[in-house]
This record gives C-alpha cells, structure tokens and sequence, in this order.
C-alpha cells in the first residue's frame, strides 16, 4: 500500500526538539494533494480549474462545512468506508449550521463522489467534500448561496507512519475544546477547526504529534482531529457525546470492540485518568486507529502500544479492506461507470 508520510509539522519520538515555525521551504505544496479532477457545483473539473473568488463568505468567517473520507483498496476494487454516515453527517452538518437550500441530497453527492474517486484514477485516497458560500459578504446566512465541492487525494498516515506502528506523544492543551452552546460540536464547520488548529499548532511546535483537548468543565473532549478512548483493566472507555464531534471511526471501533467481547463505557475522563490508563488510543478518518505512547511526558502502560489498541488496529484494517464480517455493511464499492 502507498502510505506516504505526511508531515503535520509534527515531531514524533522521545526527545524530539521543540520546533519553531516552519520555514517557507519546508511547507508541503498543495500538490501534495494533487488529482487530476475536482468536482466543483456539478461538473469535474481539471485540478486547476477549482479555484473560488476572494470574495466569499466562507474564506472572511469561516461558515462552510465539510466531511473528511476514506476510500481503500479491496480486492474487489476501491471501496468507501461507510460513506453513508459520512454524507448523512455532511447534510446533519449543513442543517444544524442552518442551510435550508442545500442544492444537493444524499444520492446525488455519492455519485458525485463515485465520480471524482473513479475520475481520478485512485485506488484509495482521502475525499473532502466541502460546502461553502458563493455570495456577499456580511453576516446573515440567507443572503449566501451554498456550493458544494468534492477532492481527492492520496493522504498518508496522518499522525505519521512511526506513530500508527509505535505510538504518538501528546499534550493537554491549553486551549479549550468549544463550550456546545457557542459552538456546533456536532458538525463540521470549517470555522470550528480554528479551534483545533491554535491547539494542534502549539502542540507541534512543543515537538508534539497531537493535543488532547478539555472541554469547558475540564474532563478530556477528543483530539484537534481525532475521538479519544483508553483501556484500564481490558474494559475501553471514552468521553461521552455531547460535547464532541460523534466520529464515525468512534463508533466503528466501538461496534467492532463490542462484536469483539470487550466492554465500552462511555463516561466523563479526568486528564489524570488518561495519565493512569493501561492504554490510550484515537481514531478518526484520517488517523484512523493510533496509539498513544506518552502524554504530558508520562509514558502510556510501559509506552508501548497496548495488546487491545493492537487487536482494534487489525479489527479496523480487517473492516476497512473487506475482509470483516462487518465489510458488507459499511464498504460501498465505487464502481467505475463510463464517463460522458
Ligand atoms: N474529532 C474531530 C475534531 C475531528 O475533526 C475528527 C475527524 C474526528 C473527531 C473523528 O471523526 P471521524 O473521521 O468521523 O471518525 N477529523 C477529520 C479532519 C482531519 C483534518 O485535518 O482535516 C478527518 O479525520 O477526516
């Protein structure tokens, strides 16, 4: 499988040294994300084509919402990870940020998306649709006009290929993860993500991989990009719902966990209860399932990636590459329909 690593600006190991900002040179190109078509309002469009005026609302205060997608390669070809949740998400999303007119329903953007996977040629990549505002600026969400778009690219282990194989390293944040009545924790509003990326910034510029987040009472929310589960006594235990974002990898973890025999409890967790775990672990689409070895310098168990979060990781890979008898249900082949 093609995982190559993309750097977060993150260091990962013992004694990594604190970085600085990164230099201009070193900052990855957007052709990292390189395809050759990007659905754009209805029609494919050539990757350079895909641009959007200066003047919209999205870009000056951030309303817009977006899914973030795997596609892997099976042996019955390219299949989207429960794709259905993903889009039942991004219209959920669309509505509790209040859009009435969106112009698109569930059917029309999984063929959008069969579309830009099968268009491009990928066998597994990472898939961003995006709705966001074409229309003047100002702050009443009415006058906007929402536009939907949709990429794909290959995107590696996002917290690092060494990190999935032997754990990452985080810090509590100093920020707080969004209070649920000032924020939207169930959606993906771009504008929310500033929120995770002051937090995952400074975490990476400590020589961290990720930040760990309190929510306003300080019990631990999840990650910038990422849900959050530990292990104590083989019983699994994560944060509650309400003040996080529902992650569809959380909730595939959790069934296959359960399907497995392990007993999950969903309750509130107190920064030192991450501190005393035998092991921790996040998940999300992009991360997918990685360890944590050390938080706030305190190793995790004996810093090694724990026996649960290692059966987890293969139940999870099993899942996604169709060899689980949970594949049927959450894989949707893309199928590669002639192009008119
Ligand atoms: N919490 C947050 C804040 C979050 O952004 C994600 C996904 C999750 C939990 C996990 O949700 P799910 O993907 O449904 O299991 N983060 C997406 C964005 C990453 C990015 O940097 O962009 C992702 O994993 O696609």
């Amino acid at each position: 499988m093609d995982r190559t690593i993309y750097q977060n600006g993150q260091g990962n190991g013992a004694g990594v040294k604190a970085q600085t900002a990164t230099t201009n040179q070193a900052r990855p190109a957007r052709s990292t994300m390189q395809s050759e078509y990007i659905w754009l309002d209805g029609e494919l469009v050539p990757f350079e084509r895909a641009t959007v005026h200066f003047l919209n609302p999205t870009l000056h205060y951030g309303p817009g919402v977006f899914e973030g997608i795997r596609c892997y390669a099976t042996a019955r070809g390219p299949a989207v990870f429960r794709l259905r949740e993903h889009l039942e998400r991004f219209l959920a999303s669309a509505r509790v940020l209040g859009v009435t007119d969106l112009p698109y329903g569930l059917d029309e953007l999984r063929d959008a998306i069969c579309r830009t996977v099968c268009a491009n040629g990928f066998s597994e990549c990472y898939i961003r649709p995006l709705m966001y505002f074409d229309g003047p600026l100002g702050l009443n969400l009415d006058a906007y006009r929402p536009v939907v778009a949709i990429a794909a690219w290959k995107w590696g282990a996002y917290l690092g290929q060494e990190g999935l194989e032997t754990g990452v390293r985080m810090m509590v944040s100093s920020m707080t993860r969004m209070h649920p009545n000032s924020s939207m924790t169930k959606a993906k509003i771009s504008g929310q993500y500033v929120n995770s990326i002051l937090a995952k910034t400074m975490a990476a510029r400590a020589g961290f991989d990720e930040a760990v987040m309190l929510d306003p009472d300080g019990y631990v929310a999840e990650c910038t990009g990422e849900n959050l589960l530990l292990v104590r006594d083989r019983i699994i235990y994560t944060t509650p719902r309400a003040a996080i974002l529902e992650g569809i990898t959380r909730d595939t973890v959790i069934t296959l966990a359960r399907d497995a025999g392990y007993t999950v409890v969903e309750e509130r967790l107190s920064r030192d209860q991450l501190y005393i775990a035998d092991e921790v672990f996040v998940c999300g689409t992009a991360a997918e399932v990685a360890p944590v070895r050390e938080i706030d310098y305190r190793a995790i168990g004996n810093g090694r990636v724990g026996p649960v979060t290692h059966h987890l990781q293969q139940l999870f890979y099993s899942a996604v590459r169709g060899e689980h008898h949970r594949s049927a249900e959450w894989l949707d082949y893309m199928v590669m329909e002639p192009m008119i």
